[in-house]
């Protein structure tokens, strides 16, 4: 299918075999309970601001920006899957509509572009770094989150094309995130210290969360590869398996992520004397 190019592998099922109205459907209703879920979160980060002490109120800052961002993204998102594919009467699923853009996750890539490094700055905002200096720690997790996410933008328009040149781009990536997930643990091993036992708890269960969410996404750009599955997942359920895994991992990373934070911060600051059931206002 020579005709399709660079284009991903959601759009040569469109084309070849089409989709069934039940696979169609879900991605329909991921992808809007997607935004949804951003939106309502974006409510809970500006209502709970005054939970925490103040020096910890730029973490939910933080947290309504990538609300922010991920909502518009996920919405274009939406719309590009719904105004890509159309039904066909005659044959009883969705085709690649002619005349219409394209189906594309770069809207994704882009959105990670920003909230990746807002969600890795986040945690330094409610953590305190008893050994490694805040200014390096932020600058490295800014050159890896972009230096791995402008990699995997590339890379994903080799899916179907060019093996290769995907899995090269892939691996560059992976550099880039491994890069991040030891420097995470390392923050959240120093920000342990001297901290409630509460609140040491809570940042265990942080880091299981970060490492399981975050390698959902790499499981995402390998999913039209996967094996298992009679001829891998190159066929609707592959594409619907995608879109559930972003949208699990994005809740996880961004949402359920930010809320843990603010049960960090609400721990340290009761810790603190600072308790918000008795702030007047
Ligand atoms: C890519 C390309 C393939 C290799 C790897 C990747 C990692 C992506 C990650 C993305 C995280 C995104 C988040 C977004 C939240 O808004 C780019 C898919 C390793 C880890 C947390």
């Amino acid at each position: 299918m020579e005709i399709l190019g660079n284009a991903t592998f959601e759009n040569y099922i469109g084309l070849e075999n089409g989709y069934s109205e039940m696979a169609y459907q879900m991605v329909a209703h991921i992808l809007t309970l997607g935004y949804a879920v951003m939106l309502a979160a974006l409510l809970y980060f500006v209502l709970t601001i005054k939970y925490v002490a103040p020096r910890f109120r730029l973490s939910s800052v933080l947290s309504v920006v990538v609300m922010v961002s991920a909502f518009l993204l996920l919405y274009v998102q939406a719309g590009n899957w719904t105004s890509s594919f159309v039904f066909d009467q005659e044959r009883g699923r969705y085709f690649l509509g002619e005349g219409q853009d394209l189906f594309n996750n770069g809207y994704r890539y882009l959105n990670w572009l920003i909230d990746v490094p807002m969600l890795l700055f986040q945690i330094l905002f409610v953590v305190s770094l008893t050994k490694s200096n805040f200014s390096s720690v932020r600058n490295q997790f800014w050159f890896s989150g972009t230096g791995m996410i402008v990699t995997g933008y590339i890379g994903q328009y080799y899916e179907v094309t060019d093996f290769m040149v995907f899995a090269v781009w892939g691996a560059i990536s992976t550099i880039f995130f491994i890069h991040i997930l030891w420097l995470m643990k390392k923050v959240i091993d120093e920000g342990k210290e001297g901290i409630p036992v509460a609140a040491q708890n809570t940042l265990n269960s942080i880091w299981i969360l970060f490492l399981i969410s975050w390698m959902l996404y790499p499981g995402a750009y390998l999913m039209p590869h996967l094996a298992g599955i009679e001829g891998g997942f190159f066929n609707e359920t592959g594409v619907v398996a995608r879109q559930l895994t972003y949208t699990i991992a994005d809740v996880s990373s961004k949402v359920i992520y930010g809320i843990l934070l603010t049960v960090v911060a609400q721990h340290i600051s009761r810790h603190e004397g600072y308790d918000y059931t008795q702030i007047k206002g």
